[in-house]
């Protein structure tokens, strides 16, 4: 069935808190930050302090990639000879940007150079003959791949034989063998003794010209933004090098950025706007591939190669108008698959085939209908004799096995586990469906994506200005180093209201005497799950607003869900915290606990519970967990047990009093009583 429904999403709730902080606010850091660092594993101030850090410390010798030497001296050699380089990429931004960035530095150098970028639809990824040929024909000596070629072994024969010299510069896996080109750079060369095995295409292309510089300063100064966009547009790990390159190329969009990337900021209407790595990843990054998508890799080309604004801005209205048909292209693909699979239930993997639809948006669709769904989904372009289809999974569903299994309906394929493409004869779709669906059955995904909060606040107070504002040290944020999501458990949902037309929704929660002001994106009072006044959990990243001049903490909230049982029942023993209006509900009356009592001791003095499992280990059929760990709460404080937890299981111990106690010496029975006379 559809989600977004919030309550289906399952929860993970994390084990680490915002207690015992004193030695890193001592440090300096404020108990938000600190929280999330040690979540992350810095346990030290010390190892905080190396986390946060985005200086060229963070920068490696890019001389320590293997075959760097041979690739600077090749190039050296096509320079002094004045020999014809073409460099070789991909129409994906960051295939894109790599190719201009080498190509404005060699023209700078005085090179002969020109670009070849595949043909989405007609050639596919990566290097291949017919171009190779091509290429030859043009007179071109040497051509250098970035971003693709690490598994073109006979293309790179290929154009050996026909005497042209290649250098591979490329970031994916290595096969088993190395293509034997010129030069072969890769920092996941299984031989490679690179430390930093994440940078991007654009990364590695960037290190080959601090190579050829012999020196960083003056590439990064140059090229810092170009290398961010492809970056973070591959959605590479933002950390170690990533880190450092992405801050710079952010500082650099902001100050003084290349004339086509402040066009196109100016025309998607983010010009003057806060610049962070969701800019560049939702309103750069989409324009740009938008270009790749329809086979006008050209136009993003010319927009990054642009040397003033106003030649920019032609290529950037291009480009922002190429996007607006890629989004139309997209909702027509969705329009037809949602009418389709109509309201129907679908239990197994959706295959869906249509003649009508636009190779180059189907992937994009795909991804959307197996979030909606929640199942893995193969959306089928057909033509009459063959079907071209993108995948994409859900949860841990390995589509490759899956493909393989079912790989006798098929005529190709490719991928990994969550992504993957194949080929296959319009009329084995129907069978290969069939297939899939009995996979599925027998294999079916055994974890699904879950709302998975890094740190639990037990205290709100620190979710302050400060505190906040404090986590821009973690920026640049993105993949490899995530907004932090917090959750706080038990508040009470004061109000949900609807905002921009019904679309959002602005919600108030409060804990402890505080209250919260949230967003909640794409949800509805319907959808949330919860009503105002109910006690909730919220998952959520915490934001500075900043509206009219006048700043204040906001919640965007990821999730919300109603307050687990779980998560009351410890905090009750193990913290004497509860929410009185809620608890009241569940009060003890005093034969129940003399009935608790009893128990106890017919077990010969020593009850063991397990939280997880409370109706299990214990039978229950007389008392709801919550009103159980009150119980246990007001015979400890009467003395009459001792309660220990341990690896997440309880412990109550009768103790050996005999003396007669009097209830009304438990203050939480007191509280419970007293409160309920007052309501009454
Ligand atoms: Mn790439």
């Amino acid at each position: 069935m559809r989600r977004n429904v919030v309550g289906q999403m399952e929860w993970k709730m994390p084990c680490i808190t915002d207690d015992n902080l004193d030695a890193f606010v001592q440090s300096g850091f404020t108990p938000l930050l600190t929280a999330v660092l040690r979540a992350r594993g810095a346990d030290t101030p010390e190892k905080a302090r190396l986390y946060l850090l985005r200086d060229e410390s963070k920068l490696c010798d890019p001389m320590l990639l293997s075959d760097m030497g041979k690739a600077v001296a090749r190039i050296e050699l096509a320079i002094e000879k004045h020999q014809k380089v073409a460099v070789y990429g991909d129409y994906d931004v960051d295939g894109i940007t790599s190719v201009c960035l080498l190509l404005d530095y060699f023209q700078g150098r005085g090179l002969y150079c020109e670009v070849y970028i595949p043909d989405r639809l007609d050639e596919g990824y990566g290097v291949n003959k017919k171009a190779i040929e091509a290429l030859r024909e043009k007179g071109i000596d040497l051509i250098i791949t970035v971003d693709c070629g690490i598994t073109a072994i006979a293309e790179t024969q290929y154009a050996k034989s026909i005497g042209m010299d290649i250098i591979i510069t490329d970031h994916h896996e290595c096969l088993h063998n190395l293509p034997e080109a010129a030069a072969v750079v890769d920092p996941k060369r299984p031989d490679s003794a690179y430390p930093f095995g994440e940078l991007a295409g654009v990364g590695v292309a960037f290190k080959l010209i601090c190579a050829l510089e012999g020196d960083y300063k003056s590439p990064l100064e140059r090229y810092a933004d170009i290398v961010a966009v492809g970056t973070i547009a591959d959605v590479m790990p933002l950390i170690g090098e990533n880190r450092f390159l992405v801050y710079k190329g952010l500082e650099k969009l902001k100050n003084a950025p290349l004339p086509g990337f402040a066009a196109l900021l100016e025309e998607a209407g983010a010009a003057n706007k806060p610049l962070t790595t969701n800019t560049v990843g939702f309103t750069l990054a989409p324009r740009i591939n938008a270009a790749g998508r329809l086979c006008k890799t050209e136009t993003s080309i010319k927009l990054l190669l642009s040397k003033n604004m106003e030649e920019a801005s032609i290529w950037a209205k291009e480009l922002c108008s190429l996007n607006r048909r890629r989004q139309e292209l997209e909702m027509e693909v969705w329009a037809e698959a949602m009418a389709t699979l109509a309201d129907e239930e679908q239990k197994s993997p959706i295959v869906l085939e249509s003649a009508k639809w636009h190779p180059g948006v189907v992937g994009i669709a795909a991804s959307r209908l197996s979030e909606e769904y929640r199942l893995p989904t193969i959306m089928i372009c057909v033509d009459d004799e063959n079907g071209k289809g993108s995948c994409r999974s859900y949860g841990d569903f390995n589509l490759f096995e899956a493909l393989s299994a079912c790989s006798e309906h098929l005529e190709s394929f490719g991928g990994h586990a969550f992504a993957a493409g194949l080929n296959i004869k319009p009329e084995n779709i129907a069978a290969f469906r069939k297939a899939l669906a009995e996979y599925y059955r027998l294999n079916p995904p055994t974890a699904h994506p879950a709302i998975e909060p890094e740190i639990l606040i037990c205290d709100p107070a620190i979710l302050n200005m400060k505190g906040v504002e404090s986590l821009n040290e973690l920026e640049p944020c993105g993949s490899g180093n995530e907004h932090p999501l917090m959750c706080i458990c038990n508040a009470v949902l004061e109000s949900a209201t609807p905002i921009g037309n019904g679309k959002h929704l602005k919600m108030r929660v409060s804990k402890k005497g505080l209250i919260f002001d949230c967003v909640f994106f794409s949800h509805t009072a319907e959808s949330l799950g919860a009503f105002e006044g109910e006690t909730v959990d919220i998952c959520f990243n915490p934001q500075i607003n900043d509206f009219n001049s006048r700043k204040s903490v906001q919640l965007l909230i990821t999730g919300v869900r109603r307050s687990d049982t779980l998560v009351k029942c410890r905090d009750i023993i193990e913290k004497d915290e509860y929410c009185l209006d809620e608890v009241r509900h569940f009060r003890p009356e005093r034969d129940e606990l003399a009935g608790l009592w009893r128990k106890i001791k017919n077990l010969g003095g020593r009850l063991e519970l397990n939280y997880d499992k409370f109706s299990e280990d214990f039978d229950l059929n007389f008392m709801e967990p919550i009103k159980l760990c009150l119980c246990i709460r007001i015979l400890c404080e009467l003395k009459l047990i001792d309660v220990s937890i341990r690896n997440g299981r309880i412990f109550c111990l009768a103790s050996q009093t005999t003396e007669k106690t009097e209830l009304q010496q438990s203050p939480l029975f007191r509280i419970l009583w007293e409160s309920g006379l007052v309501k009454a």
